[in-house]
């Protein structure tokens, strides 16, 4: 049903019916697409803001992508009808909307490109997708071929539904001179000063043909007429009706009449995307709408995401597990750190963790983002909810809501810049912020850090307000009180990985003012938030401690322990106590949750997030980018298997009841599996096919600097491999700094890790010195 290429490097999937909402995606710095393998569609696009160019039948949320997103029959994606003109059989490819059986079905998530092959009636037909680089547009190329044996008269149906463009004003007609369908319409609004914006929106959406075709409809109530999608009244008819759309929902199919003789075969292409008017269609048409040029864009597109690739190959004893580090993983990073998660005001947070994973890709877009989000820095030293990244962008939705966390990123994905770069120039650059102050790097993180000092209540606790990393924790502190667990421990931390560098800068004085904040924290946190076993999450406005032994529901949270472990705040004897009761409380077959258990109803003083759906998302998912913490602090304190059992469960498979339960193929981490595991197991480990996620830069980092070990410091890279106590050997090739590491791990019998190089054992686990362009064979034993 569901399997690697032979080198991993594309997913096959066999069943247009096992797993419905399963699918791949595109992007490039301007749009993305996330197509099912039956072939509905999400697209974006920035403009700068995000915008569509297929809609749905009526007006929907334009904010993110829903998670679980439901697919229903008009939902738009990208189809072809067959009709066999001879028996009038229809089918459709890849599978929607005419759903009929087909003889062989296979979806193929390619890193830059997506393809179908359907066969049924004798019929082979082949769907690819690929994306420009610098444009917004698909490239479609639609082949069919009679595999019958004998001659047969088909017509082939493109149809790209357009959909409810606006209630202001829509229309389409299929236009002679560009040669495709051209669907207009005014984007509705209601402030006259948005008139002035809203007259540069792309407001077309096209639909090109390089290949006349015999006919067409733009009237999607007249192609479907009484028969519904699954079999349009208008393919009833020997030709489609030539017809326009007048203030109705625009539609994009056509039709080719062809004779084909035994073997023959038809090649088409298409160009689906937004335009401002008609002379960018040209222009679109002129530069891609051809053979060559298809070629050449999916040349151009896979080196683009070539730069993707990452900084590790492994083998280990999974190949699975191999497939997905060795090919897409550095993807999904990639995806985030270049696009930003196509937004104008991606949340600081967000942006800083994806800036860290960049830092293993391309460290110099890393540097630029650590710099762009310090330029934005409140005077106060505070760190805003959202970085701008355009100009005239604004803190729309979540970012409007007051968070406390943002400047604990700042470290965090500084850490992972300097183990991989030694830049610490960078800490010199002055830098003037958009608030008209100047101040170095150094002195800017210095101020954060101060911040987070000082939004602490009397209790040494910090402040919450309306939200921590948990977005929906919107009332536990919205009176001003309330203090968060997890931000006191995440500051403790910040101040520890802070105070690191300021004793690298030779500032003594400092780094012992920061180390001091970080115990006093830590201090506070033993007093007020342990809670026997465990710590707790928070107390409320009405100083009601959460999280806790008490607690009926939203008993115990992992965020909490996760950074505890990390701040140091947890010793040695309450790890002891902790880690037995998140396997007890917290682990599920598809990953430990978020907290246990789920809220089923509202609780007023913690928030949104206990009305979200119980074991979905927030609510005790086994949310992803929660885990992938934990997982990360286990690998600081060498818990080796606990940690790697965690990460092999954030992948879907490799058992077949694994994939189907998931719904997802093994080419992105999503955001969250469901949770409630106890509550619900019918739907327990559920995808949320939701691509955009921080799990994936601690993700990598885990598999580098924890299971590989193979981390960054100063002047070296320092190796301490975690490898589960089941394997006796991986191989590993890390480029770092310019060097290309080639690694042989092997379990040994010696007390440590013993590095070999040349024939010879080095005096430490650790390599210096290191010659960019240089390689270096290395043979590692560990005990
Ligand atoms: O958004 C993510 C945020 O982008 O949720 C994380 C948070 O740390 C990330 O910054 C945990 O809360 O209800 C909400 O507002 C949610 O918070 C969502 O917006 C959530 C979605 O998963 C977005 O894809």
């Amino acid at each position: 049903m569901l399997g690697p290429t032979h080198d991993g490097d594309r997913y096959e999937l066999t069943s247009p019916t096992a797993m419905p909402k399963a699918g791949g995606f595109l992007w490039n710095q301007k749009m993305m697409i996330q197509i099912t393998c039956r072939g509905y569609a999400t697209a974006q696009f920035m403009q700068p803001e995000p915008a569509k160019y297929a809609h749905a039948p009526n007006l929907e949320a334009k904010t993110f992508i829903q998670p679980e997103q439901n697919y229903y029959a008009h939902h738009p994606g990208r189809f072809v009808y067959i009709k066999d003109e001879e028996t009038g059989q229809l089918f459709s490819a890849p599978y929607e909307p005419v759903r009929a059986p087909v003889n062989r079905f296979v979806f193929s998530v390619g890193k830059s490109d997506i393809a179908w092959i359907v066969e049924h009636l004798g019929l082979l037909v082949e769907m690819t997708l690929v994306l420009p680089t610098e444009d917004v547009a698909e490239l479609w190329t639609i082949k069919v071929t009679n595999q019958s044996g004998r001659p047969r008269k088909v017509s082939v149906y493109p149809y790209f539904p357009i959909g409810y463009m606006s209630w202001m004003n829509q229309e389409a007609e299929y236009h002679q001179d560009l040669g495709g369908v051209v669907a207009r319409s005014i984007t509705p609004y209601q402030k006259a000063e948005d008139y002035f914006k809203n007259k540069f929106l792309k407001d077309k959406t096209y639909f090109m043909c390089e290949t006349p075709p015999n006919s067409w409809e733009t009237m999607q109530q007249a192609f479907e007429g009484e028969g519904g999608l699954h079999a349009p009244s208008a393919l009833e008819e020997p030709d489609l009706k030539k017809g326009d759309a007048r203030y109705e929902t625009p539609t994009a199919a056509v039709q080719y009449r062809v004779a084909l003789e035994a073997d023959e075969q038809r090649e088409y292409r298409f160009l689906f995307g937004p335009a401002f008017d008609e002379a960018e269609i040209h222009a679109m048409r002129n530069k891609y709408l051809s053979k060559e040029a298809f070629d050449q864009a999916a040349r151009d597109y896979a080196s683009y995401i070539d730069q993707g690739r990452g900084c590790l190959q492994i083998e280990t004893p999974d190949k699975d597990l191999d497939n997905f580090v060795n090919n897409w993983l550095a993807r999904q990073i990639y995806y985030h750190g270049d696009v930003n998660r196509l937004t104008t005001d991606p949340q600081t947070r967000n942006y800083l963790q994806d800036t860290m994973g960049m830092s293993f890709i391309q460290p110099e877009v890393a540097r630029k983002a650590l710099l762009t989000s310090l330029s934005q820095q409140e005077p106060s030293g505070a760190m805003p909810d959202g970085i701008l990244l355009v100009e005239g962008a604004e803190l729309k939705y979540i970012n409007q809501i007051p968070h406390t966390d943002h400047c604990v990123w700042l470290p965090v994905a500084l850490e992972v810049y300097l183990a991989e770069t030694a830049d610490y120039d960078l800490l010199q650059q002055q830098l003037r912020s958009v608030n008209g102050d100047t101040f170095t790097v150094f002195e800017r993180f210095s101020r954060a850090m101060d911040w987070l000092l000082s939004c602490r209540d009397e209790r040494g606790l910090s402040y919450i307000a309306q939200g921590d990393w948990c977005d929906p924790m919107n009332m536990v502190g919205s009176k001003g009180k309330g203090v968060s667990g997890w931000l006191t421990v995440a500051t403790g931390y910040a101040l520890n990985l802070w105070a690191t560098v300021c004793e690298h800068q030779g500032k003594a004085e400092m780094a012992a003012r920061y180390r001091a904040g970080a115990e006093e924290v830590n201090a506070a946190a033993n007093k007020h938030l342990w809670d026997g076993d465990w710590f707790a999450r928070g107390i409320t406005d009405d100083n009601v401690i959460f999280g806790v032994k008490k607690d009926r529901e939203g008993r115990i949270w992992l965020n909490p322990q996760a950074w505890s472990i990390l701040s140091g705040a947890a010793g040695p004897e309450q790890r002891a106590k902790m880690l037995p009761q998140i396997d007890e409380q917290l682990s599920t077959p598809y990953g430990v949750v978020m907290f246990a258990p789920p809220f089923t109803g509202m609780r007023e003083d913690v928030g949104r997030v206990t009305q979200k759906y119980p074991g979905s998302a927030e609510n005790g998912a086994v949310y992803n980018h929660a885990s992938i913490f934990y997982i990360y602090s286990l690998y600081t304190i060498g818990e080796k298997d606990r940690a790697y059992k965690l990460l092999r469960q954030m992948l879907p498979g490799p058992s077949e009841a694994d994939y189907l339960q998931r719904g997802q193929l093994p080419v992105y981490i999503p955001n969250y599996y469901r949770g409630a595991w106890h509550l619900y197991p019918r739907t327990a480990g559920r995808s949320s096919q939701l691509v955009n996620t921080g799990t994936v830069s601690w993700a990598y980092r885990c598999f580098i600097e924890g299971l590989c070990g193979l981390r960054g410091d100063v002047d070296g890279l320092r190796i301490q491999p975690q490898l589960p106590s089941d394997w006796d050997r991986i191989k590993v090739t890390r480029l770092f700094r310019g060097a290309k590491f080639v690694v042989d791990i092997r379990r040994s019998d010696v007390k440590e890790v013993n590095v070999v190089q040349d024939g010879e054992s080095l005096p430490e686990a650790r390599i210096t010195g290191i010659q960019s362009g240089a390689t270096y064979q290395l043979s590692v034993l560990v005990p």
